[in-house]
């Protein structure tokens, strides 16, 4: 049996580094908070830790606007911090990747400011320059698309009398991919001044919109507005595959990993091209099918719990379908990051009476689906949402304020309307994985030194009484003692849940999930109540067959016929060979 690669069974624990522990006590995580927790990672049963930005930045959007690929953001450490970092996690026998952001960079990069600074300047073909088209005497830019944090995609250039186009904020020029240079410049920049520092890989930012195509006007589906909904477009461009493997020699040259984050892409042929280790593109990808289920193009305007649990699942099953014989791809598993609300809110219940549960369930259920495992930091101690009760300025992520500043302008101000906004993002923004990581009951929760000169950067939960870190490590019945214990035995069991096919025995069932792995003729069961009620197990007699054994329950008081509120629950069959 050849070896398999190492990104394939890794448990990858991603780290926000403002958030994650502040240890100078100016209210900012620091890569030497970082470093005084991985032994914390550690314990967990991590195996490589992905950084996002730390990288020289405004911090228009924390870091995914970068002025300088080969500095760090000061407020987080220097480049030697880094080098300590990367020897101190490979120290501990695990791995580090960061999150590589090229489809554009900051306004303030030497780059732009270069190509802004004339229409002939040598560097003016390094972005997405584009003259106004005029209708009926008025300027307009050159089509109708809509940027991922509202308003149009266009920024006029008053200086050079040409748009630029950002994807994102005005503030994140995108790189123009088509020109050569510019593609060198990004590989020699953004990853090789970090893959001759040792780090193994990159979690690759917006991979799939490197390759805009034709950009032509988008159909009107938000008739509210000029600026229309066109990720379908800029999206797996012509010459994505091109890019990649060009992008792929530098990454072979040093045996490092890709994982590319793909927006946008139901089609499932094109997400399995890019997965193919026959194609060699991306190593994995993180698709949205399950994190966006029950949302439209327009995440805000949805409604809580606006799905139901066979959609969910039906979400699973696309990605779990990655491995499926014949593929020769590999998948992911995750269900929050740092554009996420949180899991136990979003896909259970954040009651007090049943967040735990929630918690442990879904660690129950991510740890029997096949794919690279990613958690992201607080998820393995079960921290929820911030409370409804926080005022709009509690929320400091550009996506949210630009959203509720849009609802304000097209309603004029409407109460009903900016509740409704303030409820959707109470449920939904990205400021909810964004706050201190909750170390302890003691001040700033832990996240800050007590002896700190300024308020963390954002306003702490209010919870760490019943939910940190370090109570939970010496609490049996915690969820992060129950994910330590998941992942133990997921790699005890690595062939079947972290290998094996993926089954889903009760597609239409609304209130269970139950799906089967199965590995060399060998089956295991996975069964989850997603509701706050008991259910009866007595359908699973039908589908489980008499040699099974209990491997595993996410609740300790566990009745033989019955599924708990929130209970999950793991058979194999018996005499299985770990
Ligand atoms: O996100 C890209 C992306 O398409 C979405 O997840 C985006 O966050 C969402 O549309 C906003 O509602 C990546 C990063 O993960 C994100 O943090 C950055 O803001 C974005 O790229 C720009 O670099
Ligand atoms: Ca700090």
């Amino acid at each position: 049996v050849p070896q398999r690669p190492w990104w394939k069974d890794g448990v990858v624990y991603q780290i926000y580094p403002a958030s994650f522990k502040d240890s100078n006590g100016d209210g900012i995580g620091d890569l030497n908070g970082i470093i005084s927790e991985l032994d914390y990672i550690r314990s967990i049963g991590v195996d490589v830790i992905w950084i996002c930005p730390m990288y020289d930045s405004p911090q228009v959007d924390m870091g995914y606007d970068i002025r300088d690929y080969e500095d760090v953001y000061r407020p987080y450490g220097t480049v030697q911090d880094m080098e300590r970092l990367i020897a101190e996690t490979h120290a501990r026998g695990m791995k580090i990747i960061l999150d590589l952001v090229v489809n554009h960079t900051s306004d303030q990069h030497k780059w732009f400011l270069e190509s802004r600074s004339s229409q002939d300047n040598p560097k003016r073909d390094w972005y997405i320059w584009r003259p106004a088209r005029y209708v009926d005497g008025e300027r307009k830019p050159p089509n109708n698309w809509v940027s991922n944090f509202t308003g149009s995609v266009w920024e006029w250039d008053q200086h050079t009398q040409e748009y630029y186009l950002h994807l994102f904020c005005p503030e994140q020029p995108d790189l123009n991919w088509e020109n050569a240079e510019t593609r060198r410049a990004i590989y020699k920049s953004a990853m090789e001044f970090w893959l001759k520092r040792g780090v193994d890989g990159f979690r690759v930012d917006t991979v799939n919109m490197y390759s805009k195509g034709e950009m032509l006007d988008a159909p009107v589906t938000d008739p509210g507005t000029e600026w229309q909904f066109a990720g379908y477009q800029y999206c797996n461009g012509p010459r994505m595959a091109e890019f990649l493997a060009e992008m792929n020699q530098i990454l072979n040259k040093y045996n490092a990993m890709t994982v590319g984050e793909c927006p946008n892409t139901p089609d499932m042929k094109r997400v399995q091209e890019y997965v193919s280790a026959r194609e060699k593109q991306l190593n994995m990808v993180f698709q949205f099918d399950v994190v966006d289920v029950g949302q439209g193009p327009y995440k805000f305007q949805t409604t809580p719990k606006n799905y139901t649990l066979p959609q969910f699942k039906g979400a699973i099953a696309r990605t779990q379908a990655l491995i499926r014989a014949p593929s020769d791809g590999w998948t992911t598993v995750f269900l929050e990051n740092h554009d996420q609300s949180r899991s136990i809110t979003r896909f259970t219940s954040d009651a007090p009476q049943h967040r735990v549960a929630g918690g442990k369930m879904l660690a129950l259920m991510m740890a029997a689906l096949s794919g690279t495992l990613f958690i992201y930091q607080g998820q393995e101690i079960g921290m929820t949402n911030f409370p409804e009760t926080w005022e709009m300025s509690e929320y400091k992520d550009v996506d949210s304020s630009n959203y509720y500043k849009m609802v304000a302008a097209r309603t004029k101000h409407d109460p009903d309307a900016l509740e409704a906004a303030h409820k959707s993002l109470q449920h939904l923004a990205r400021d909810h994985a964004r706050v201190p990581m909750s170390w302890s009951t003691a001040p700033y929760n832990g996240f800050s030194p007590p002896e700190a000169t300024a308020q963390p950067w954002m306003r702490p939960l209010e919870d760490a009484a019943v939910c940190n870190a370090k109570q939970q490590q010496s609490d049996k019945a915690s969820v992060l003692t129950f994910w330590k214990h998941m992942l133990q035995l997921r790699k005890q069991y690595n062939d079947l849940l972290v290998h094996g096919q993926y089954d889903d025995l009760d597609v239409e069932n609304e209130h269970i999930f139950v799906f089967s792995k199965t590995w060399q003729g060998k089956t295991a069961l996975c069964v989850c109540n997603f509701t706050d009620r008991v259910q009866s197990l007595e359908f699973l007699e039908a589908l489980r067959n008499e040699e099974m054994e209990l491997l595993v329950s996410s609740v300790d008081a566990r009745v033989e016929h019955e599924l708990a509120a929130y209970e999950g629950r793991i058979y194999l069959p018996a005499h299985v060979e770990a």
